[in-house]
């Protein structure tokens, strides 16, 4: 029997596959390469799409398929295409809808690697970019040329949580017939549905909130629609861009707790972005929660929540901020984010150092920007830790 979608904690946990016949709680993992067919005929069928059966992993397999599923209902999306990393998401996203002569409109801020691989690789594919401030509608407006062929966005935006407004975005898009993707990863499905706004894909980078545990890299991609679905798909089985069944059952599992990992998170970082904003020797703090942020109602009206990602400044600049990470004893100084553990990084010599310089001040990156991904430990601890390494600054 199938399960019916229910309420978000609901779906997280129980799914909206079929129970297993055998009467396993958890989705099994089918670690196989390849499966049997019962007849010739029967293999046939399978790859002319006249059956449901499995063919190969790269192309589908019951662990992936469930798991995808999952995160598809989450995101009220037509079906989801796991992938074996974030990066791995984006790309299926920009080799599905670009091609030579093409363009497409951007944030200008965005996760490194996605800006950095359309000015390095995409470029020489005789693909344009244009990098443009989307928390400005008439900044996307202005960008869009005959050959635009897709906007994406990064909303809240790594690392400077810059807000997007997603339908007003997706109006302005669809008038013209491009599509628009939305890189999700800082919301996850818990705080941000861009599908009912508008957008037409939405990605993940698995790696942080979905899976929240620190132990698997992964993407997936959700479109609204079957006819963007398969584009997608045809893209994820011909790049070999495919996720394995192991990462896929971990990654299952961190979902049964996705709703309440945020809800705990982001208490935390509410607290976090109160009180570096009130130090002294914090010169700014960018939190969807605070008043001061930039698009704080535009926050509240797409967003179900604040998340736990925040990003600052020390009086002091770069060096302030080297002294707090060297000093920090309970945060974990290391890259990713959206995990149980709480950690601090510094964007501009460690996630976006590969930018150019330009791009990282079009971007907002600025030298000083300390970027912080608050967990669900005690808040008092992540306090504690904050406080006596901001006394050595
Ligand atoms: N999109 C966003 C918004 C990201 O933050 C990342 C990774 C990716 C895509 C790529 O995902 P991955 O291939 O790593 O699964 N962001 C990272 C970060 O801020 N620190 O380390 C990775």
């Amino acid at each position: 029997m199938k399960i019916s979608k229910k309420g978000f904690h609901s779906t997280s946990v129980h799914g909206v596959g079929e129970r297993d016949p055998l009467g396993s709680v958890t989705t099994p993992i089918y670690q196989t390469s390849t499966f049997s067919f019962e007849s010739a005929e029967h293999g046939a069928e399978c790859f002319a799409g006249e059956s449901d059966g499995f063919i190969y992993t790269r192309i589908g397999n019951p662990t992936i398929d469930e798991f995808e599923a999952t995160i598809a209902a989450l995101e009220n999306g037509y079906n989801g295409i796991a992938v074996s990393s974030g990066m791995a998401a984006v790309n299926t996203v920009f080799l599905t809808y670009l091609g030579s002569g093409d363009h497409i409109v951007c944030h200008n801020t965005l996760y490194g690697p996605s800006r950095g691989v359309l000015e390095k690789t995409y470029v020489k594919l005789g693909i344009e970019s244009t990098f443009v401030d989307t928390a400005k509608i008439n900044n996307v407006a202005n960008a869009i040329q005959p050959n635009t062929k897709l906007i994406f966005l990064e909303t809240p935006a790594n690392p400077t949580i810059s807000i997007s407004d997603i339908e007003a975005i997706s109006k302005i898009a669809s008038k013209n017939n491009i599509p628009v993707c939305v890189d999700n990863t800082f919301c996850s499905p818990y705080l941000q549905n861009p599908l009912d706004l508008g957008a037409d894909i939405v990605l993940h980078s698995l790696t942080k909130f979905i899976n929240g545990h620190a132990d698997i890299v992964g993407g997936i991609v959700i479109p609204k629609t079957k006819e963007d679905y398969d584009k997608l798909n045809y893209t994820m089985i011909n790049f070999g861009f495919n996720m394995d069944p192991h990462q896929a059952f971990l990654v299952r599992r961190g979902v049964k707790t996705l709703g309440i990992r945020i809800d705990r998170a982001q208490e935390n970082a509410l607290k976090i972005a109160e009180y570096l904003d009130s130090h002294p020797k914090v010169e700014w703090v960018k939190y969807p929660g605070l008043k001061s942020h930039p698009q704080y109602e535009l926050g509240k009206k797409q967003m179900k929540g604040s998340g736990s990602i925040i990003s600052f400044g020390l009086k002091g600049g770069l060096n302030a901020g080297r002294t707090l990470m060297n000093h920090v004893k309970f945060i974990i100084l290391a890259v990713s984010l959206g995990g149980i553990e709480s950690l601090i990084q510094h964007p501009a010599s460690m996630t976006h150092s590969k930018l150019s310089k330009e791009a990282k001040v079009s971007g907002g990156i600025s030298d000083e920007l300390v970027r912080l991904s608050i967990g669900i430990e005690e808040p008092e601890d992540i306090i504690t830790d904050l406080e006596k390494a901001l006394e050595k600054v």
